[in-house]
This record gives structure tokens, sequence and C-alpha cells, in this order.
């Protein structure tokens, strides 16, 4: 199998710049190199180009860049369609998370012609759960769960996805911020919420592999959504809405390192990485190393200690 890599350069899912960069910071801090010693084939297409666009008008007036939104989604989507194939392991580095309402409905309408399910891990503080009339914030990136599991929020502002996901094949780790809005809604969903409470008391292994074990019982692929605020902000502070109490460096390597051996992940994308905010390119680094053990990077491979 091959890695495609593709820089999402977008930063208006907030009101604070910054995340453009983070494909570039992921180059510098040697993504490339770092997945190719693993021994892949990985290619990276570059940016994908974004062209400027007149926002619409919502009467959410909090709203900003509603059609920067829409034309993301469109964009990610033709990506999806003509660039990945089935030998592909897509990582999409963002960017913030408003890419994920482009791919992973793309992803999930691949995985539906060949007959397979979907399935998502969400690993975030946050829900991302809040509808264009809920945000009181007006930031887009707390909208693609609501988004691509075909709400009908959405509806007369952007066509809904034509293949959703499933509530119930989305697994949420580290969730640790969630508003009121947010919280009433997640309640009355079926996607399977393990907030940091649950992580202090359970440990991220024994949840991650009953989800893992849903994912291989239906034959499904999985794709991993990594907000950068989902690691504790001692330890990855780039981050424009980091949330205390997060969860720590060995709990985040042990999550990628199950996947890994799991061998199910099909994709994955890395959001709100916001190299402005960084110190040296240490939150990078970080995340170019959680992201080699996702692919397969072992705690005892010493060889790989120098790179
Ligand atoms: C908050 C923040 N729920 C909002 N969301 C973030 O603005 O709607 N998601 N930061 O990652
Ligand atoms: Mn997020
Ligand atoms: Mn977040
Ligand atoms: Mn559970």
């Amino acid at each position: 199998k091959s890695i495609l890599l593709v820089g999402v350069p977008t930063d208006y899912g907030s009101r604070r710049s910054g995340c453009l960069m983070g494909p570039d910071a992921l180059r510098a801090a040697n993504i490339t190199t770092r997945l190719s010693r693993l021994g892949y084939e990985v290619l990276d297409t570059g940016n994908i180009s974004l062209a400027p666009t007149e926002d619409i008008l919502h009467p959410n007036p909090k709203i900003h860049h509603l059609a920067d939104y829409a034309a993301l989604i469109t964009e990610l989507d033709q990506y999806c369609q003509s660039m990945i194939k089935d030998h592909h392991i897509p990582v999409f580095m963002g960017g913030d998370h408003c890419m994920a309402a482009g791919i992973l409905p793309a992803l999930a309408r691949a995985s539906r012609k060949a007959g397979q399910e979907q399935f998502l891990l969400w690993l975030d503080a946050h829900t991302d759960f809040q509808t264009l009339e809920s945000t009181d914030t007006g930031n887009l990136h707390g909208t693609p769960v609501t988004y691509i599991i075909g709400d009908p929020s959405f509806d007369g502002v952007i066509s809904r996805p034509d293949v959703t996901i499933k509530p119930e094949n989305i697994c949420m780790m580290g969730i640790r911020s969630v508003d009121p809005a947010e919280q009433e809604r997640i309640a009355r969903t079926e996607i399977d919420v393990h907030d940091m409470r649950s992580i202090d008391e359970f440990g991220v292994a024994s949840p991650l592999r009953r989800f893992i074990d849903r994912v291989q019982k239906a034959s499904g692929r999985l794709h991993v959504s990594l907000d950068v605020d989902f690691l504790d902000p001692d330890i990855a502070p780039a981050v424009g809405t980091t949330v205390s109490g997060g969860v720590n460096y060995r709990e985040a390597h042990l999550i990628m390192e199950i996947l890994y051996d799991s061998g199910l992940v099909t994709s994955l994308d890395i959001a709100e990485l916001n190299p402005f905010l960084d110190e040296r390119g240490r939150t990078s680094k970080l995340i170019v190393d959680l992201v080699a053990s996702l692919f397969g990077q072992r705690v005892l491979d010493i060889h790989l200690k120098s790179i």
C-alpha cells in the first residue's frame, strides 16, 4: 500500500489564522521521510488549491466563511474521487477541521462502492457537533460531524452528502469541551463518546479495542480524524483551541500502536495544527511521531530514533 499525502491549507474554520501553514509544518517535520523509512511508498500530491469565494449570508449572523466551507467540501470531494485509489492510504494534512466535512462523505462513497461500511474514530477535545443555528462562535470547524451524518441543519445551504456516516459507526475519544447545544444533541445520537472522565477511569485501550472489534466484525474501513487539541496542551501547544486535561504522550502513542496492529486504518486526517503557535516545531514533531506510530513504528525500533 502507498501513502498519499495531501495538504489542505485552510484556516477559516475559526477566527484565528495560522492553520493554513499546517501542511508545510508537517513536511518540515519530515513526515515523508519518516513514513518512507517504515517501508511505504509515499506520494506527496501537494496542497489542494481553493479559490476565494464571496461569502453567503446566513440567518445566524455569527456564521462566517460559509461559502468557503461549501467550496472546500466540493473541492475535497472531487479530489478524493479523482486521486484516491483503493490501494492508497490518504493522509490529509490540515488545515482546520472543516476538511472532515468534505473528506468523510467521499471516503464513505468509495467504501460503499467496495461493499464496505465506513467507520470513523474522532480524536478531539470537542465533538464538533454544532449546527448552523446553534453555533455560538459561528466557527464552522465546530460543525463537520453534524454535516457528515446528514443532519438537516445544512439543508438549503449546503446539499446533504449523498453517502453519510452512520452515527453508530462513529467513536469519539478525548472529549472534554462540549457546548450545551451539542450535549443535548449528542445524547440523542448513537455516537459512542468516550470523554476524558471515562479515559481517566478506564484508559484508552479497552474502549478502543471494543470499537476496533466492531469495525473488524463489519469488515469496515476506518478513518482516523486527529484534532491536535485532542492532546494535552502541555505536550501539544500549537492549536487555537487548547483545552486542559487532554490525552498524554503515552496514551496517544498507545492509541496509534493499537490502531496499527489492527490493520484496519484506511485513511487519516490531521486537523487544527497551527504552527504559528508552536514552540520551535515541537507540536509538529510530536504529530509526525504519532503518525509514524500509526503506520507501524515500534518502541523497540531503536535504529529509527536518530531520524
Ligand atoms: C466550539 C469549539 N465547540 C465551537 N470547537 C472546536 O466553536 O463551536 N473544535 N474548537 O475543534
Ligand atoms: Mn475538531
Ligand atoms: Mn477540537
Ligand atoms: Mn463505548
